[in-house]
């Protein structure tokens, strides 16, 4: 029997076989609508109550990435606000249906919007930083070497899940020149890099940006050297309880992807942190480059205020 969709995307979620704050968000919508589509529903409150609790278990499946939740919550949203009225289950179905698509294609286009507004921010000859794997950022890349530019890209190589050697591997097959250095290397070769160019998981409304654990650092070092830092991410990064006062939780994932496990009996008593994020202020950061444009982190809020009305 074939999985139930909810049950294999959570697992893939938490398991990071499916990572990267937009895919995650993409593949959860994509497990909503699979799921409506697969399932008999007696009614539209049945549907509901079901629907409501398949998202509940996708948003818990990682909890830094805000794009999750604001993903499932707009999916959630429209069964919510048509589920009491006067229309059949197929047709509430066709409506869930249509917002996930909805949700898909507009997330496709951001990324592609963000590639044209982001590659034109890249000049010849730069040297440029970036840390993680994020689409955003490879697509800004790939866009402004298809336009005929010439850079160079240092990448970090993001210990412990090593997700920069994917972002190496991607950018030298679009025969851009890279260089895949240890995390720890990122202030020797700073003094030569223009720009650091990186994604997020989620943005607060002071600006701060919330990424993969050691962007804070690689921050701090651009600002020391007075390097450019850009941030690339789609306005469903942007976090809407963060206007209300709410912290951004960050994840802590298993000490064994850190170190071995016989390495953790051979040594009880030390205990071993292994935090997916860090927090970036927005001092350090320059712009953020949105589908809508690009903003000073200082001017995220108003953006936020206007997609989300009621946090
Ligand atoms: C991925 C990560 C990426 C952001 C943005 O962390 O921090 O920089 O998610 O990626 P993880 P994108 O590997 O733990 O999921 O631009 O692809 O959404």
């Amino acid at each position: 029997m074939a999985e139930d969709p909810i049950d294999e995307t959570f697992r893939m979620i938490r398991d990071m076989r499916i990572r990267g704050a937009g895919r995650i968000a993409r593949a959860a919508v994509k497990a909503l609508k699979d799921y409506v589509s697969t399932t008999d529903f007696s009614s539209n409150q049945e549907l509901y109550d079901k629907i409501l609790r398949a998202g509940m278990k996708l948003k818990s499946a990682r909890p830094t990435a805000v794009s999750l939740p604001n993903a499932v919550n707009l999916v959630l949203s429209v069964a919510k606000k048509n589920r009491e009225r006067n229309i059949s289950v197929k047709e509430l179905k066709e409506l869930i249906s249509e917002s996930c698509n909805h949700f898909i294609r507009t997330s496709e286009r951001a990324i592609q919007a963000i590639a044209n507004i982001g590659s034109k921010r890249i000049v010849d000859g730069d040297i440029i930083l970036t840390h993680c794997n994020s689409e955003a950022v490879t697509a800004i890349f790939t866009n402004a070497k298809k336009s005929g530019k010439n850079f160079e890209v240092y990448v970090t190589e993001t210990r412990p899940r090593y997700q920069g050697r994917l972002t190496a591997s991607v950018l030298a097959k679009r025969g851009i020149t890279v260089y895949l250095i240890p995390d720890s290397a990122a202030r020797l070769y700073m003094h030569k890099v223009d720009k650091v160019l990186v994604g997020a998981d989620a943005i607060a409304s002071n600006g701060a940006v919330v990424n993969k654990i050691g962007t804070s650092q690689i921050a701090l070092v651009a600002h020391e050297s007075r390097s450019r830092f850009y941030v690339a991410a789609e306005t469903y990064k942007l976090h809407p309880t963060t206007m209300l006062g709410e912290l951004v939780e960050i994840e802590q994932r298993s000490p064994f992807e850190v170190v071995p496990r016989s390495w953790i009996k051979e040594n009880p008593k030390v205990q071993v942190k292994n935090p997916a994020f860090d927090v970036t202020p927005p001092e350090y950061i320059d712009i953020i480059i949105t589908e809508q444009g690009i903003y000073p982190p200082q001017g995220i809020v108003f953006l936020m205020r206007e997609l989300y009305p009621e946090p």
